[in-house]
C-alpha cells in the first residue's frame, strides 16, 4: 500500500468513525458451493456435482444416467441410493477469513487514536477469531472430514450442522470430504438393531415400488416412495456449505415473534437472537421499530459459544400496528425491525429484519347444539375459514426447487383464491423462500413436522437428534406470520388409534408409550418452550383437545364433532354430499385423476399411451387408483370409447380429471355451506384443505397441479369454488337449496336461475330469489324450491333434459361466478350433443385469448396448448353461450401460431 493511498484510508476512515461513532466487526462468510468431486464407494464413478445437489442430479448432469423420472428409470436407478458417496473439495483459506497485513497497522493507528487499546490484540491475529464449517442441509448419514481429519457425523437431513474448524485450516489446500451413506442400508440397519419390537410399517406397499424403514432415517418420508410418489432416497449436500469467520460474535438467527396482550391492548415484540460469540462478551443491545416509535435498550452477556437469548419490545400503545391478514382479508404491510449491539463504542452486532404483525388463535370451545367442541382459526381476532390445499415437495431432488417453480405453485395457490396450504409432514420443512413468499401473498400455513403414516423409534440418539431438529425448524420458521400452527405428524394419531398396522393390543400400550414420548414430551414441549405465539397440535387429524383428554391418543381422531379430519371415499358416488363428513376442518380429502397428455409424454414412448400399457399401471402408486378414477368417472358420464388407441388413452386422461374436478367440487361446496350450520351436533365446518396441490413427477395423483406447473381442471375449478363470494345448490329428498356464501363484507344478495336444455343454447326459463343479507363470513340458505315443481313450471324440461345455472347478485351486479347444477348425470341427459367448437387466438396489447364458438350446450369445455406451459383465464367450463373468451397467460414466449397449432378444444360430448 503506497503512503498516499494509506493517508487517504486513513482519513476516511477516521471520517467514518467520527460520522458513526463506533467501528463495525463484520463477520465474513465465504461459500464452499459450486464444483465438487464425487465418486461412489469402488471408485468406479469420479465425476464433478454441484453443491448444493444431490448424487442423482450429478449423474445425470453427466450423463451417466437418463432423467430419472423417464418411464422406469425408478427402478433402473434403485442401486444409486444402495451405494455410499463421497463429496470432495479442495480449497485455500480465503483472504476474506484473514486479516489483511496493510489494513491490520492502519486499523492499529485508528484503535490507538481512539483509544481502543483492548481490540489491538484481537486484530493482530493472522485469522478470524473463530471459523466455522457450516452445513446447512446433509442428506442424511455422513462422516465429515478435514485435511483426513473426521469432524464428525451426521444422521438428520433437517438439522444445519457446523464445526469449528480454525485450528484445522492451513495455508495450502485444505480437502473437505463429506461421505455419505447409504440411506436405503441404514434404515435397514438400524431397523434390526431395534431388536426388541418393530417399528411398522416394515415396507411400503408392493405397489409404492419403494424402499423399507424409512421410519428409522431422518429424511423426507416420501423419498422412499408414497401414494404418489417415486422411490429416490436422494443423497448429498442439499443446502449450502460455507465457512464463517468472526472475531467477536456472529449472528445466526434473529427470530422476531409479536405476542399481543388483550388486557392490556398491548402488543410486546419478542426478539431471540441466537449467538455464536468467541469469548463472553458484553454489551448494549438497542432494539427499535422507528415507525412505531418503539425503540429500548438492554445491557446485556453473551456467553461463550453458541446461546439463544430474548428480549421484549414493548411496542409503544399510542402507535399504529398494520396488521398482517390472510388473502382475501386485507394487506400485509409490516415494520422495519433494527437491532445493534454495541460494546464500548464497537458496533459488534447490527442487523435489519421484517416484522408481521398478527393473532392467531385456535378455538376450541363449547357450541351450542353440540355435544362436541368448535374447531377454527381466528386471525387477529376474526374467524376465518381456511380454503386450500396440501402441500408435498415439489420435486424429488429438492436442488430442482428453484425460485420460480415455488412462485409459480404459491401463485397458482393464491390464484386459486386459497387462503392456506398444509406442508404434510412426509415431505421436507421448506425453505426459507416458500415462507417469506406465503408471508407476501398471505397463504397461512398448517406445518405439519415431518414424521407420517408410522410408528417411530424413540432411542435416545433418535429423540436427541429429532430435538435438535424441532429446536432449529421452529427458530428459522417462528418469525414467519404465515405460519399459524404446528402440528406434530400426519395420521400418526389415526394410526394407532385404528390400528393400521396390527399392532397385537398387548403391545399397544408401548406405542402408546413412544408416540407420546416423541410427540408430546419431546416435540410439543419444544414448541411450547419455543414459541408461544401459535397452537400446536399433535397431530392431523386429531380431536385436538379432546384427544389430549383421552390421553393424546382419542377412541375415534375421525369424530366429527372434534378437531380436523381426513375422509377418502372412493367408492362411494361424490355426487351425492350426504356421503361427506359434516366435520369441522377437512384438512384432507381428495380424488385422483391422471395429468395431461403432454405432461406424460415428457417421460413416456409411444407403446405406453395406452391404458392396458404397463407405464400406466407401473405410474400408479395407490392400489387399484386407475380402476377407482374409472369406476367413480362411470357413475355419472359414459368411458371413453373411441377406437383409436391414442384418442381413447387422451380422452380418458380427460375424463379422469372432469370426475377428479367435479368431486373436489361438489365436497368443497359441502364444506363451504356447512360453515353457519349444526345438524345433529355435526357442522360449523371452517377449513376445506383438499389433498393435494402439486406433484412430485409426472404420474396419477390428487394433485390438482401437474408437475410442471399445468393446472388440471381441479385448479380451474377452485378458483370457482374457493371464490370470496360463491352460491352452491344442491338437492336433498326432492328439493333444491341454494346457499349463499361469503367471505366478504356483509352483503344484500339475491340468487338468479336459469334454466337450459341440453339440446339448446336458448335459455328456457329464469328465476329469482327474493334478496336475503348474508352476513360477512357465513353461509345462508338463498333459496329452495322443489324440484318437480320448478320443472313443470319451466316449459317441458325434466330432470334429463335441463340442467340449472345460477349466479348471487346485489344492486352493484355479479357477485361470484356463475355455477351450475346438473339435475342428472351426463350420462342419462337427453340432449347432450357433440358441440362442434371452433376457437381463434388472437393477440393484442392485453395478450393471448381465445375465441370458442359451440353450436351446442357443451360441459366441461377443455382447453389444452400442450407443451407451452402457461394458463388460461379458465378452464374446463360450461358452454351455454354461442361465444366464448378466454384469456392465456404464456409463461414463456410464444405466437399465435405456435399456440393456434398446439391447441386442442374438448369437451364432454366429443370424447364418444
Ligand atoms: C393421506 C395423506 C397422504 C396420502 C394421501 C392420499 O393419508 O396424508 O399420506 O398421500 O392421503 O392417500
Amino acid at each position: 500500500m503506497t503512503w498516499r493511498w494509506s493517508v487517504c484510508v486513513f482519513a476516511l476512515d477516521v471520517l467514518f468513525c467520527l460520522f458513526y461513532g463506533v467501528l463495525t466487526f463484520k463477520d465474513q462468510s465465504v461459500s464452499l458451493n459450486g464444483k465438487w468431486s464425487l465418486s461412489n464407494s469402488n471408485g468406479s464413478l469420479i465425476l464433478p456435482a454441484d453443491v448444493p445437489g444431490c448424487v442423482h442430479t450429478a449423474l445425470q448432469k453427466r450423463g451417466y444416467i437418463q432423467d430419472p423420472y423417464f418411464r422406469f428409470n425408478d427402478l433402473s436407478y434403485r442401486w444409486i441410493a444402495f451405494d455410499n458417496w463421497t463429496y470432495t473439495t479442495t480449497f485455500n483459506v480465503p483472504g476474506e477469513l484473514k486479516s489483511e497485513q496493510d489494513f491490520m497497522s492502519l486499523f492499529m493507528v485508528h484503535v490507538f487514536i481512539l483509544k481502543f487499546s483492548k481490540t489491538i490484540c484481537l486484530c493482530m491475529n493472522r485469522s478470524r477469531q473463530k471459523i466455522l464449517l457450516v452445513f446447512d442441509g446433509v442428506d442424511t448419514v455422513a462422516s465429515v472430514s478435514l485435511n483426513a481429519l473426521i469432524l464428525g457425523g451426521t444422521d438428520n437431513m433437517f438439522r444445519r450442522y457446523d464445526f469449528s474448524v480454525r485450528e484445522l485450516l492451513t495455508d495450502g489446500d485444505n480437502v473437505l470430504k463429506v461421505t455419505l451413506f447409504s440411506p436405503v442400508v441404514y434404515a435397514s440397519e438400524r431397523s434390526e438393531a431395534h431388536s426388541s419390537y418393530t417399528v411398522p410399517p416394515e415396507c411400503p406397499p408392493d405397489v409404492q415400488k419403494g424402499e423399507c424403514h424409512v421410519n428409522f432415517i431422518r429424511k423426507e418420508q416420501s423419498s422412499f416412495s408414497w401414494d404418489w410418489g417415486p422411490s429416490f432416497p436422494t443423497m448429498g449436500l442439499w443446502k449450502e456449505v460455507r465457512l464463517e469467520g468472526f472475531d467477536v460474535i456472529q449472528l445466526i438467527q434473529v427470530s422476531p415473534v409479536p405476542l399481543y396482550n388483550s388486557s392490556l391492548s398491548q402488543w410486546m415484540l419478542q426478539v431471540e437472537l441466537l449467538v455464536d460469540a468467541v469469548q463472553t462478551t458484553d454489551g448494549n443491545i438497542t432494539l427499535s421499530i422507528p415507525e412505531l416509535n418503539s425503540e429500548e435498550t438492554f445491557t446485556v452477556r453473551f456467553p461463550t459459544g453458541r446461546s439463544g437469548i430474548s428480549f421484549t419490545l414493548n411496542i409503544n400503545t399510542s402507535s399504529d400496528v398494520n396488521l398482517w391478514w390472510p388473502n382475501g382479508h386485507g394487506d400485509r404491510p409490516f415494520h422495519l425491525l433494527t437491532i445493534s449491539c454495541l460494546q464500548d463504542e464497537f458496533m459488534i452486532l447490527n442487523t435489519e429484519t421484517k416484522v408481521y404483525f398478527r393473532t392467531v388463535e385456535l378455538v376450541q370451545e363449547p357450541i351450542p347444539d353440540s355435544t362436541g367442541l368448535s374447531f377454527y382459526f381466528r386471525i387477529n381476532g376474526k374467524p376465518i375459514f381456511l380454503k386450500g390445499s396440501n402441500w408435498i415437495p415439489a420435486h424429488s431432488f429438492q436442488d430442482r426447487v428453484t425460485p420460480a417453480v415455488l412462485r409459480n405453485l404459491l401463485q397458482s395457490a393464491v390464484d386459486a383464491n386459497m387462503n392456506a396450504l398444509r406442508v404434510w409432514g412426509g415431505g421436507v420443512y421448506e425453505q426459507d423462500l416458500f415462507y417469506s413468499i406465503c408471508d407476501e401473498m398471505g397463504i397461512m400455513v398448517w406445518q405439519d413436522f415431518m414424521f407420517a403414516c408410522a410408528m417411530y423409534p424413540t432411542e435416545d440418539d433418535f429423540i436427541q437428534t429429532v430435538r435438535e431438529e424441532v429446536i432449529q425448524q421452529v427458530q428459522r420458521l417462528k418469525s414467519h406470520p404465515s405460519i399459524i400452527v404446528w402440528s406434530g405428524n400426519n395420521e400418526n394419531e389415526a394410526a394407532l388409534a385404528t390400528n393400521w398396522f396390527n399392532i397385537p393390543s398387548s403391545q399397544r400400550l408401548l406405542y402408546l408409550k413412544d408416540y407420546v414420548t416423541l410427540y408430546v414430551y419431546n416435540i410439543r414441549a419444544i414448541v411450547q418452550e419455543e414459541d408461544q405465539s401459535r397452537p400446536f397440535l399433535v397431530s392431523s387429524p386429531t380431536n385436538g383437545a379432546e384427544s389430549e383428554q383421552e390421553g393424546w391418543v382419542a377412541e375415534n381422531p375421525y369424530d366429527l364433532r372434534f378437531g380436523d379430519t381426513h375422509f377418502y371415499s372412493y367408492t362411494s358416488d361424490c355426487w351425492d354430499w350426504t356421503a361427506f363428513p359434516r366435520t369441522r376442518f377437512a384438512s384432507e380429502y381428495g380424488f385422483q385423476s391422471w395429468p395431461s397428455f403432454s405432461t406424460l409424454q415428457a417421460v413416456s414412448v409411444e407403446e405406453d399411451w395406452n391404458v392396458t400399457s404397463h407405464f400406466f399401471s407401473h405410474r400408479q402408486h395407490h392400489e387399484d387408483g386407475n380402476q377407482q378414477m374409472l369406476q367413480q368417472a362411470a357413475l355419472h358420464f359414459h368411458l371413453p370409447n373411441s377406437t383409436d388407441p391414442l384418442k381413447s388413452f387422451t380422452d380418458t386422461l380427460y375424463l379422469t380429471q372432469v370426475m377428479q374436478a367435479q368431486c373436489v367440487k361438489a365436497q368443497t361446496e359441502f364444506y363451504r355451506r356447512s360453515q353457519s350450520e349444526i345438524i345433529e351436533g355435526e357442522g360449523h365446518t371452517m377449513g376445506a384443505l383438499y389433498w393435494q396441490l402439486n406433484d412430485i413427477w409426472q404420474a396419477p395423483s390428487w394433485s390438482s397441479i401437474e408437475f410442471g406447473g399445468k393446472w388440471k381442471m381441479l385448479h380451474y375449478f377452485a378458483q370457482n369454488f374457493f371464490a370470496p363470494v360463491l352460491p352452491v345448490g344442491f338437492e336433498d329428498g326432492g328439493t333444491l337449496f341454494i346457499y349463499a356464501v361469503s367471505d366478504l363484507s356483509d352483503l344484500k344478495l339475491q340468487a338468479v336461475m336459469t334454466m337450459y336444455s341440453w339440446s339448446d343454447l336458448d335459455p328456457v326459463c329464469a328465476l329469482q330469489s327474493d334478496p336475503l343479507l348474508v352476513s360477512a363470513g357465513s353461509a345462508a340458505l338463498i333459496y329452495k324450491h322443489n324440484v318437480d315443481a320448478l320443472l313443470a313450471g319451466c316449459g317441458n324440461c325434466t330432470q334429463f333434459t335441463c340442467l340449472l345455472t345460477f349466479h348471487l347478485q346485489d344492486s352493484s351486479g355479479q357477485q361470484g361466478p356463475t355455477n351450475h347444477h346438473f339435475l342428472s348425470s351426463p350420462n342419462v341427459a337427453d340432449g347432450l350433443q357433440s358441440p362442434n367448437i371452433t376457437a381463434k387466438v388472437q393477440q393484442d396489447e392485453a395478450g393471448y385469448s381465445v375465441t370458442l364458438n359451440t353450436a351446442a350446450v357443451a360441459p366441461f369445455v377443455w382447453l389444452d396448448v400442450g407443451k407451452i406451459p402457461g394458463r388460461f383465464s379458465s378452464n374446463g367450463f360450461l358452454m351455454v353461450t354461442r361465444n366464448m373468451t378466454v384469456s392465456f397467460t404464456a409463461w414463456r414466449p410464444t405466437s399465435v401460431a405456435e399456440l393456434s397449432d398446439s391447441l386442442t378444444v374438448t369437451s364432454l360430448g366429443d370424447i364418444y
